[in-house]
């Protein structure tokens, strides 16, 4: 497994490491690992990170998410710009066949606002992910950070 390399205000703390969960349910062809919600301190959003293989042989458009343990959950891109760390939304990403989609520090992110209060005391929440064409793919995200 890669580690990350970034280093961002949302990332500071360690990195956990047991971060695979298997995908709960979803779409053919598509392959979730080391997914992981990583929390800070209370009432910060979390952010959430994973790598979404495209094992099928059809083009994948990711477009959006969502999660029980967050009021809102947001697909979102960290770029530098003239020095500044900026956060945009992500817009749709393609991911075409037998290629990879890494979610991590520094780059994209689930962005979960307002968490669960209790999400601290949770082993893992669930995120779906929400596609282009309807599909979703849920996974068990392990809570990180706490
Ligand atoms: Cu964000």
């Amino acid at each position: 497994m890669m580690k990350p390399v970034f280093k961002t205000a949302l990332c500071s703390l360690a990195l956990a490491t047991t971060l695979t969960a298997p995908a709960l349910a979803g779409a053919d062809g598509l392959e979730i690992s080391d997914a992981q919600m990583r929390i800070t301190i209370p009432g910060r959003p979390a952010a959430g990170y994973f790598t979404l293989a495209n094992t099928g042989s059809d083009t994948r458009v990711l477009v959006g998410a969502a999660s029980p343990a967050c009021a809102k959950a947001m697909l979102h891109q960290n770029k530098m710009e003239n020095g500044v760390m900026k956060m945009l939304p992500a817009g749709e990403l393609e991911i075409a066949p037998g290629d990879t989609l890494r979610f991590a520090p520094g780059g994209y992110h689930v962005m979960c606002m307002k968490p669960a209060a209790d999400i601290r005391n949770r082993k893992s929440v669930p995120v779906t992910l929400k596609f282009k064409n309807g599909e979703t793919l849920e996974a068990e995200f392990s809570v990180a950070g706490n």
